[in-house]
């Protein structure tokens, strides 16, 4: 009998409950997935317990031998896997970590360039309901949707001219293409700005160099969670250029945060090393054949995908235009036969965000669990079966059975059936 079990019936029955929702069902939301039995052992791991405000070497408490070892690690194998001067992996999670940028570069008022909400960026580059938005003057550029998703680069430079932003930053968490970093790198040098890079959502897939690095193209900064495609714990990262390691680590400390949360960074050490092994590459690898492979499914289908496809981990289905249907209720769909996705805008939507117009798609989970092209295609006929016959429940019922026997073929990593 567990702990848990023993000493709190109430939250011990959620937890089996998780445990069998995460068994029985494909998880597609793309900024999901399943991390190893070393990675959650050492997510719970006692360093829990201890206090280690500071950096190696120099800690505000005593008895951080053995945390100085752990962040080390952490750090040392994020520079070599993104190539990068400088690494601190203190952030508590994407948001904070994106802050800290801004707050060691920037002073209130001061301009930053960002993809808007609804094109793919996210709410902490300038979406005026995040404080971030309400700091900073944000000015947010867009994408052609029809154009696979292709920025205007020479509007974007006549904006960057006249707006003169501080930082340039690019990243996305619904955006199914990759970046030519080049172009921003350009735009940036002619205004004197800082280039930001936010891989969150490929942080796994730029570490297993199946996606461009922002680095290689002379960035300044790149920041990523832990969490996603790079198979860790909750946590950020960010990475820089040697000459601003000193403002970015006093940026997260003392600046915005105080302890760190040293169980997740020997979790994110532990991840890294697994990144490092080629089977991660042989991982990211086939999260981008099974994200292809799913696309090019659905649209034979004749379903409307935002960009007509992806270059990533991701895809964004126009729900509306595909089915009749908002996202919402796709989502909800979707979910009562156990495929889980997240309702999603699509660019310049005009349904509010808790009802869009359409749902985000990612391979990155369903790739951990071993599911390759054959599961891919199957995925993408009951998506389409579930969406298209929306009111045939005798139908919904026997595809939740089909995902269930399919599902429980596959083990998830750190669940014990
Ligand atoms: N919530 C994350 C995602 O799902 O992409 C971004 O913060």
């Amino acid at each position: 009998m567990s702990a848990i079990q023993q000493q709190d019936p109430q939250i011990f029955a959620a937890l089996e409950a998780e445990k069998k929702r995460q068994m029985e069902g494909i998880e597609m939301i793309p900024s999901e997935n399943y991390v190893s039995d070393a990675v959650l052992e050492a997510n719970g791991s006692i360093f829990t317990n201890k206090y280690a405000e500071g950096y190696p070497g120099k800690r505000y408490y005593g008895g951080n031998q053995n945390t100085d070892i752990i962040e080390e690690v952490a750090r040392t194998r994020a520079k070599e896997l993104f190539r990068a001067e400088h690494a601190n992996v203190q952030p508590l999670s994407g948001s904070p970590m994106n802050q800290a940028v801004y707050f060691a570069f920037l002073k209130p008022g001061d301009t930053v360039l960002g993809m808007d909400l609804s094109h793919g960026g996210h709410l902490t580059h300038g979406h005026p309901v995040s404080h971030m938005g309400k700091l900073y003057n944000f000015v947010r550029y867009k994408t052609h949707p029809e154009n696979e998703g292709k920025i205007d680069f020479d509007e974007l430079m006549r904006v960057a001219k006249e707006a003169k932003p501080k930082i340039v930053l690019c990243g996305y968490t619904s955006y199914p293409r990759d970046y030519d970093y080049r172009d921003f790198k350009k735009i940036a040098d002619e205004v004197g700005a800082i280039t930001m890079a936010d891989v969150a959502h490929i942080g796994g897939l730029i570490a297993a160099n199946e996606m461009r690095n922002p680095f290689d193209y002379g960035f300044d900064i790149v920041t990523t969670t832990t969490h996603k495609t790079l198979r860790g714990p909750r946590g950020g990262m960010i990475m820089c250029k040697k000459q601003y390691a000193e403002i970015i680590d006093k940026s997260v400390f003392p600046g915005l945060q105080g302890g760190p949360h040293m169980n997740a960074i020997c979790a994110i050490a532990v991840a890294l090393g697994e990144a490092q092994k080629p089977e991660f590459k042989e991982y990211a690898k086939q999260v981008l054949k099974n994200s292809k492979f799913l696309a090019e499914k659905l649209m034979s289908k004749g379903i409307k995908l935002v960009t007509n496809g992806t270059d990533n981990h991701m895809m964004v289905m126009d729900t509306v235009q595909s089915f009749g249907i908002d996202g919402k209720t796709a989502e909800q769909l979707l979910d009562t036969v156990h495929l889980t996705v997240n309702k999603q805008v699509i660019p310049d939507d005009p349904n509010p965000p808790l009802k869009p117009s359409g749902i985000r798609i990612g391979t990155p989970a369903a790739t951990t669990r071993g599911m390759k092209e054959a599961e891919m295609e199957k995925i993408a006929n009951w998506m389409h079966k579930i969406l298209s016959e929306k009111d045939n429940t005798e139908m919904h019922k026997q595809v939740a059975e089909e995902v269930k026997k399919m599902c429980l073929s596959f083990k998830v990593p750190g669940i014990k059936a």
